[in-house]
């Protein structure tokens, strides 16, 4: 009888490919299946030929080629296809059979799915898969939730085909129950945006306020890279700087509107329903909507005067004040993904391990980066934080960076160069840090126009007051009526 596979995927695209040729390198058989069947035949033929793969023409012959549990990994275009093929799979498993999905979906969806996928018998779990095509190859970072009872029969597969840290720690463990993976998955693409959008505003500075070449730019993200903001998206702008078409910058040929594909507007959306201040990657992605409004910006630039950009500073400590602006940025920017996570945890009752997420982002994805390694020192020694920002490193490394990073805000601004990003990160840091914010105003109001009541400073917490604070409305409050 010939050998059973370890695993079945679904999905042979480019990353589903990928991914089943990092698992075979490592020793696993895998059964693969494709809605267009034809894909399967050239796989196997093709890119896994000689190699041990079972090439299945139907969910049937999938199915029937899996070793107990069964575990499918389905890596198919997010949305209605998940579910489609949940309906196919599920009539031919049975139960402790597990259900994989790899691809990005909605973590709602997985939330969901899970509970459709358990009701039936069998595991679910939801993946995040980061770090593109070659790290589906090479060594993905994974962030797996679901059934907590599928983790011991997927760990040895998902965490032998991760990245690796240097000490050979794999950039994958168990996040949480249902959505908990996605969810962390969504958050790390939150980030990524974010990073990306600080990076081109300190580009855009260098660019039209110092004058400086792609070149010279380049020079800078070599040096920036050794430091502490030593990442692979800091590594990958300094090779972008560099490169060069016929001679010159391609960079400066590339249309300046962003594309997305909707990650980041989940993260932002998730933070707004869950009430916490995700402000640097919400503004990061509306500066992608702004950039996309290109043609309208076009007219606006031939009519609307700005202050001339004139730069009468010192190049040299611009530059560096760029560096302190883009980590301090940086640490809120991941202060308010925790604080995210944090509140999504408590929401939905996940036992989330911050540690071991900020090491499964260590590794393999697109925001791996030195820093998090210091992540996952602060949490290892309080795990309780509730912010990055009262982390002793933390808080020493923004305090350092502030001057710096003030000097930049306060610059561009007064320049007319815009920095969503780096200011509302600085805004966050010091309402933060306020012990008294102007909301106190902000109740009065509520309670002027709406009748909405306000806590007093001189009196205990929960207790509530109106004011009849014109003499012609009446004395009742809104939560009275309000039912
Ligand atoms: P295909 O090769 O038959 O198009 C990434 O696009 C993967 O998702 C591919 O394996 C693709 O299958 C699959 N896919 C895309 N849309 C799908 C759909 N509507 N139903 C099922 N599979 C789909």
């Amino acid at each position: 009888m010939t050998k059973l596979a370890d695993i079945g995927l679904i999905g042979l695209a480019v990353m589903g490919e990928n991914l089943v040729l990092n698992m075979e390198s490592k020793g696993y058989t895998v059964a693969v299946y494709n809605r267009t069947v034809e894909k399967v035949d050239k796989f196997v033929n093709g890119r896994g030929a000689g190699k041990n793969f079972i090439g299945a023409h139907s969910i049937e012959d999938l199915v029937a080629s899996l070793e107990k549990p069964r575990k499918v990994m389905m890596l198919v275009k997010a949305g209605q296809p998940v579910d489609d093929f949940i309906d196919m799979i599920v009539p031919h498993l049975d139960k402790g059979d597990i259900i994989i999905d790899g691809g990005n979906s909605h973590f709602p969806d997985t939330i969901r799915r899970t509970k459709y996928v358990e009701s039936k018998g069998l595991l679910y779990v939801g993946t995040g898969v980061s770090g593109g095509e070659e790290g589906a190859l090479n060594g993905p970072s994974m962030m797996p939730g679901g059934s907590p009872e599928a983790w011991p029969h997927v760990k040895d597969i998902f965490q032998s085909i991760a990245a690796k840290v240097e000490d050979g720690t794999p950039c994958c463990d168990w996040v949480g129950e249902d959505g908990a993976g996605h969810f962390v998955k969504m958050v790390h693409n939150g980030i990524e945006y974010g990073d990306m959008q600080i990076i081109c505003e300190a580009y855009q500075l260098m660019k039209d306020l110092l004058g400086m070449s792609a070149d010279e730019m380049h020079e800078v993200f070599k040096e920036w890279n050794k430091g502490d903001l030593d990442s692979y998206l800091i590594e990958i702008t300094r090779d972008i700087l560099g490169y060069k078409e016929d001679g010159e910058a391609l960079v400066e040929k590339i249309l300046d509107t962003a594309g997305q594909k909707g990650t980041g507007k989940w993260t932002g959306v998730a933070a707004l329903d869950l009430g916490i201040p995700l402000t640097l990657i919400g503004e990061s992605v509306f500066a992608r909507c702004l950039s996309a409004q290109k043609d309208l910006r076009v007219e606006a630039s031939k009519v609307i005067e700005g202050p001339k950009v004139k730069f009468e500073g010192d190049k040299a400590q611009m530059i560096n004040d760029l560096k302190d602006a883009l980590f301090g940025a940086k640490i809120i920017s991941y202060a308010q993904g925790y604080n995210l996570m944090m509140e999504a945890a408590a929401e939905h009752g996940w036992n989330l391990n911050y540690g071991g997420i900020a090491l499964m982002w260590r590794g393999g994805c697109i925001i791996r980066s030195v820093f998090l390694g210091d992540i996952k020192k602060a949490f290892d020694n309080n795990p309780e934080l509730p912010n990055l920002l009262l982390d002793p490193y933390f808080k020493g490394k923004v305090e350092a960076a502030q001057a710096g990073w003030r000097r930049v805000c306060a610059t561009a601004l007064t320049n007319g160069v815009p920095v969503p990003s780096l200011t509302s990160a600085l805004c966050y840091f010091d309402g933060f840090r306020s012990e008294r914010l102007p909301a106190n105003l902000l109740q009065a109001q509520r309670d002027y126009f709406g009748a909405h009541t306000y806590e007093r400073i001189d009196k205990p917490r929960g207790q509530f007051f109106h004011t009849n604070w014109t003499g012609r409305g009446g004395d009742t409050a809104s939560t009275t009526y309000d039912v």
